[in-house]
């Protein structure tokens, strides 16, 4: 089973913030649980480097748009790998291989019909790379981001959008899973309900961009330039073997930002080449401070870098995951970051493994105790782990992280009650210990997609962290073996004041 995962290529006309940040972690996430499933995973990320917004970025530094790009690609790539961000292929639209495939799909739509010459005008949002019809022509503000926007009138190539209305409809309907979530779709059916226009698809005086492969020499419209980075990311018209192996995309992450573009132009798009569509486009929701979208040009940033400094990676991945349900949109606060962080990693998770095998080590010699399986617990590890894979294959991962969390008061709870401290007998203090020992190796497994550090640090104070399949779910059938030596006590978080 393969499963290809794409987040949105980021746009390098400034440094990440925790919004990209955020798709980029959730998609890892995915990626990984489907590893550790044993699918053949193909993550792509990358960047997107064409067009004004980054041509006036560059500008404004004095520098040519290239060595912006050169430079702010390797930013986004230290940061992914800072993160733990496991992609497979990461995607610059500058790479002449992306160049050559964009042109190729470019005639492609022409010999096919699909674009014909025209004159576009109309309003232009270069914040959004979008074209906009303001709701007022005195004061033209884009409806998306109401930055004042432009009027120009060019000539061009148009896309022939409008074509794909009927069978974008018929799409939807029978592809419940293509837009999610769910209360997402409305928004995205009543806007084509109303009719689509015709795409220009070329920009005559824009000159960072892809040359068409027309007599014209215009630059072809970032946003075409840019999705077709999900196809000449697997290969598309250069490597049939990874393109055949791993197309059409399982899952697509997205903000709720970009969602037109991804439901609407994409698709048609992929229609207009004849090529089977993406199974699900998920739009998740804003990080915002003070009810405002997070936004490089709005300044109001949280940088990635000062939380790793400040926390570490794993306490931010695991934030950003855990905080709000993927979908809708979430405030950003710094009291609320330390709070999971010392409820959840301090307390919940980090007491009861240092708790737990503080007592094995002085009371057991640092050897797993004997102990046969308590029914009850193995039965409730059995459920977490079902439910955790449906809401994980749903893209729940705020209800994921629930499932781990009932499994971990309930552990809690079972030492506290159980209190193997004051129990006399050996096999019956030991006999308690080792179920929570289970139960602890069992929520490492569990956690691994979202802290895969930290699962491996309790996997090695457990004494298994050698074993090759460790990072496989199939391992949720493995035992503790009794009479194997743990290994060094670390502490996984330090409570913050
Ligand atoms: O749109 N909260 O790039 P971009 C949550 N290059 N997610 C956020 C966010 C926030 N406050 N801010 C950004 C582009 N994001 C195009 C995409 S794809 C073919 C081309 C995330 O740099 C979210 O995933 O503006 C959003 O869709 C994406 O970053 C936009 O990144």
């Amino acid at each position: 089973m393969k499963f290809y995962i794409t987040t949105p290529i980021y746009y390098v006309n400034a440094r990440p913030h925790i919004g990209h940040t955020y798709t980029s972690v959730a998609a890892d996430v995915l990626a990984r649980f489907y590893r550790m499933l044993d699918y053949d995973v193909f993550f792509l990320t990358g960047t997107d480097e064409h067009g004004q917004k980054i041509a006036t970025a560059a500008e404004e530094r004095n520098i040519s748009p290239q060595s912006l790009v050169d430079e702010m690609s390797e930013v986004y790539k230290k940061l992914w790998e800072k993160l733990e961000i496991t992609y497979d292929r990461f995607i610059r639209t500058t790479e002449p291989k992306h160049v050559e495939v964009v042109r190729k799909i470019f005639l492609k739509l022409l010999e096919s019909g699909n674009l014909y010459k025209g004159e576009y005008s109309g309003y232009y949002c270069i914040h959004c790379e979008s074209y906009v019809i303001p709701e007022n022509e005195t004061i033209p503000l884009c409806p998306d981001c109401k930055r004042p926007v432009k009027k120009f009138t060019e000539p061009t190539y148009f896309f022939k959008l409008s074509n794909y209305k009927e069978k974008l409809e018929k799409y939807y309907s029978e592809n419940p899973d293509f837009i999610k979530p769910d209360f997402r779709k409305n928004e995205i059916l009543n806007f084509v309900k109303k009719g689509l226009i015709d795409l220009s698809v070329t920009r005559k005086n824009v000159k960072w961009g892809i040359e068409s492969p027309t007599p014209e020499k215009y630059s072809i419209y970032v946003w075409v330039d840019a999705l077709l980075n999900y196809l000449s990311g697997v290969g598309y018209l250069y490597e049939p073997e990874t393109f055949e192996k791993y197309w059409p995309p399982d899952v697509q992450l997205i903000g709720k930002d970009i969602m037109r573009f991804h439901h609407i132009i994409w698709p048609a798009i992929l229609m207009a080449l004849n090529l089977p569509l993406p199974k699900t486009i998920f739009a998740h929701g804003w990080w915002n401070i003070n009810r405002e979208k997070i936004s490089k040009s709005k300044g109001n940033i949280v940088s990635p870098e000062d939380i790793i400094e400040d926390y570490g990676v794993e306490p931010l991945r695991f934030f950003l995951m855990r905080e709000v349900p993927f979908g809708l949109d979430g405030e950003y606060t710094e009291e609320a970051f330390k709070k999971r962080y010392n409820s959840d990693l301090v307390n919940d998770l980090g007491n009861l493994v240092n708790r737990t095998l503080n007592l094995v080590e002085k009371r057991f010699n640092s050897e797993i105790p004997y102990g046969s399986p308590d029914e009850k617990l193995m039965d409730m590890l059995k459920a977490a782990f079902e439910n955790y894979k449906e809401k994980m294959s749903k893209i729940a991962f705020s209800e994921a992280i629930e499932e781990i969390w009932n499994v971990l008061g309930y552990l809690n709870k079972f030492l506290d009650e159980k209190a193997p401290w004051s129990i006399e007998d050996d096999k019956e203090a030991g006999r308690v210990l080792y179920n929570v020992l289970e139960g602890i190796r069992v929520i490492a497994l569990l956690l691994s997609p979202f802290i895969p550090t930290t699962a491996k640090r309790i996997w090695d104070m457990l004494g298994i962290g050698k074993d090759p399949y460790i990072e496989k779910f199939s391992a949720i059938e493995k035992r503790l073996v009794p009479g194997n030596k743990i290994g060094e006590r670390v502490i996984l978080f330090k409570r913050r004041k």
